[in-house]
């Protein structure tokens, strides 16, 4: 995946699901959630439907590379309760964390009050159950860690600011309702690739060194925003202390499915698959417009980490 040439490789047959492979009209499938579950890896993917708001569809693979998409949507905007209200634009972006035998689910929620994170809760990846709103309006990207630290659970958040470029925070919760002892982690750098905006990106993963964690970056230029991905490291037993972030990004769009489409020169992970054999999938929306996979070497990233690293603050 010219990751900084020697590290990761992009599956050659990218993009692995296109609007076309998916049984229902839909402009887009990115930005999916990905966890293996009882063998199989389950897939939540964003799609735009064709009036522009978007829904979250389900794809299943034994691969990791080949998906069949379900023939309904998985999640769609609420119609009855409380989360109608604040899911009226749409669902989008959601991660999925493993934590205490079930799956934490979370999503920006769109309204005309704003975007904010709704929380639900699986098992099975057949029956979902809405939990809470956990964040106020404007706040994006939350990813939960699969583990709870001092009886806590741990997001890592991103709320927008007027006066700061969006940084990376993170915030505890004893019951997943509440919210708070919120601080900010990690900012982006001036005059560096990540200098507009940074935000959470896959949840986080555990790895002898740290918690690694691919976020996202963005960088204006004059032809428009450019998303790239780059990779922290954070304490196994303070994960709002980070032991290294990589100075250089890990993946850029350069397929022509990255350069262009829905929105151009994208690339945006809300997933990866750590494996067994010391490798991760690392999934990731190219353009908004489709899913693409590459795979690297967990070693070489934490290594980039520790090795290349610039100031989180
Ligand atoms: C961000 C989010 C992502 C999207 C990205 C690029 O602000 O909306 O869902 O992938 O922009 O368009």
């Amino acid at each position: 995946m010219s990751i900084q040439k020697h590290i990761g490789t992009r599956y050659k047959k990218n993009p692995i699901i296109t609007k076309d492979d998916v049984p229902y009209p839909v402009a887009t499938v990115h930005n999916a959630g990905i966890v293996k579950h009882d063998g199989r890896y389950i897939m939540l993917f964003r799609s735009h439907k064709l009036n522009g708001r978007s829904i979250i569809g389900k794809a299943e693979s034994k691969d990791g590379y080949s998906f069949t998409v379900s023939p309904t949507p998985f999640l769609t905007p609420d119609s009855d309760s409380l989360f109608a209200e604040y899911e009226e634009h749409g669902v989008e972006d959601l991660r999925i964390s493993p934590v205490n035998g079930e799956y934490l689910l979370t999503y920006s929620a769109y309204s005309r009050h704003g975007v904010r994170i709704a929380l639900a809760r699986t098992k099975d990846f057949e029956k979902v159950e809405r939990i809470s709103l956990i964040t106020q309006a404007d706040l994006r990207n939350v990813v939960i860690f699969p583990e709870k630290f001092g009886g806590r659970y741990v997001r890592l958040d991103r709320p927008h600011s007027e006066i700061s470029p969006w940084s990376i925070w993170i915030s505890y919760s004893p019951d997943l309702i509440h919210w708070g002892d919120s601080r900010v982690v990690m900012k982006p750098v001036s005059y560096h690739w990540d200098e507009m905006k940074i935000g959470p990106g896959a949840p986080p993963f555990k790895t002898a060194r740290g918690w690694l964690h691919i976020y996202h970056g963005v960088f204006e230029t004059m032809a428009g925003a450019i998303y790239r991905l780059g990779v922290a490291l954070h304490d196994l037993a303070d994960p709002a202390k980070i032991i290294g972030v990589s100075d250089s990004w890990i993946l850029q769009p350069e397929d022509p499915w990255e350069v262009t489409g829905y929105v151009p020169n994208v690339v945006f992970s809300c997933g990866v698959v750590p494996e067994g054999d010391g490798t991760v999938k690392i999934y990731w929306g190219g353009a908004d417009t489709v899913m693409c996979v590459g795979t690297a070497v967990i070693d070489d990233l934490v290594q980039l980490c520790l090795s290349d690293s610039r100031l989180p603050l």
